[in-house]
């Protein structure tokens, strides 16, 4: 160690500053407190830095050798006025993060949990029937293409079927090039693109049109679309999945039927509907008195679709259905306005 410079100079008294130095920052409880050590010891006028003075007067032989015991005891007092400067904001931080932590259970009127929408929870129960029936499920973009949204489904730019669908377009690229996809279709058209037959798929996916909301209309809804392309399917294969998925998801007590329909992507054509699950087939208000109820529409995929997307029609045939998810819950839970579907209020939503 460095020998004792000068009698005005000498390492006690360089010691005694740092050890008050150190008490000072231990005890130090606020951020403002120790820079007030801090300064106390190590700026302008600080304890250390007046020592400095001291090196002017002593003899040369001993200048070199106080300037490095001084420089030492402040390089380590900057370190730990440093390391504790770390400590005490992180301990401020911390303190105005809980301070500012905002519980959004405390207004909840009583010890309630949220839940799944109602939505998703339909959408689950689907995909677990379909999955069981053997069929994968499948995503794709809420944003698409023109070509694939309506093209690729046998619907050119002029087709009035289109106008049906009140489309939302998006300001991207050539005008009415890009929108918010009409319906999940343009998901399977991406599947037979991506892969090969045999195709047993579900899409279900949020679906978008320029509506105005009324009871049974909402501008974006869940839809889910199913596709089989395999050798030799027929109309037969449609009617019998049909069947078995409304028997899966409603019970043996419903059941459903066919009707002629038209859709410009399928060929022949259905709507299908189901025994009326308010009144189960007696007739009501609900159903007109008919005892059934319209839930979606299917059919065998048009030969122009599979052109559209390279698959041969001599070698595949392959059947189409889709249906609303939010009609359906609005069906099975007797919903009268499907505005509650998205309203989240709690004496909706605390009832599943
Ligand atoms: C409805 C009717 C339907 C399809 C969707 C479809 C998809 C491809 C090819 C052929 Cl890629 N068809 N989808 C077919 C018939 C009806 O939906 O009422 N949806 C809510």
């Amino acid at each position: 160690m460095i020998d004792t410079p000068s009698p005005h100079l000498d390492r006690s008294t360089v010691d005694a500053v740092e050890a008050r130095a150190l008490a000072a920052l231990a005890h130090a409880a606020t951020l403002e407190d120790l820079r007030a050590a801090q300064a106390a010891v190590l700026g302008k006028r600080g304890e250390l830095t007046e020592l400095n003075a001291v090196i002017g007067t002593l003899a040369d032989t001993d200048r070199k050798a106080a300037g490095a015991v001084l420089n030492e005891a402040r390089a380590r007092l900057t370190a730990a006025f440093g390391a504790r400067a770390e400590a005490l904001e992180a301990g401020a931080r911390t303190a105005r993060l809980d301070a500012e932590r905002l519980d959004l259970t405390e207004t909840l009127p009583g010890p309630q949990r949220g839940s799944l929408s109602l939505v998703t929870q339909t959408r689950d129960a689907l995909e677990d029937t379909f999955v069981g029936m053997g069929f994968v499920v499948a995503e794709g973009p809420e944003v698409e293409s023109d070509w694939h949204n309506f093209e690729a489904l046998n619907m050119p730019p002029a087709h009035p079927a289109r106008s049906g669908f009140d489309t939302l377009y998006l300001e991207w690229g050539e005008q009415e090039s890009t929108l918010l996809r009409t319906h999940t279709s343009p998901v399977q058209i991406r599947l037979m693109l991506d892969q090969p037959p045999p195709i047993y798929a579900v899409m279900p996916g949020r679906v978008y049109r320029k509506d105005t909301p009324d009871a049974r209309h909402t501008p974006s809804f869940s839809q889910i679309e199913g596709l089989v392309v395999d050798r030799g399917i027929s109309f037969g294969d449609l009617a019998g999945t049909i069947d078995t998925f409304t028997r899966a998801y409603f019970g043996p007590q419903i059941s459903a039927r066919l009707r002629p329909a038209y859709f410009p992507f399928t060929e022949p054509s259905a709507e299908f509907e189901i025994t009326c699950t308010i009144c189960e087939g007696a007739g009501c208000r609900t159903c007109s008195g008919t005892g059934w109820v319209e839930l979606g529409g299917c059919g065998m995929v048009h030969p122009n679709v599979f052109a559209a997307v390279g698959i041969d029609p001599e070698e595949w045939t392959g059947f189409a259905f889709g249906f609303g998810i939010d009609r359906l819950a609005q069906m099975r839970y007797a919903i009268p306005d499907m505005r509650v579907l998205a309203d989240n209020d709690l004496r909706f939503t605390a009832q599943f």
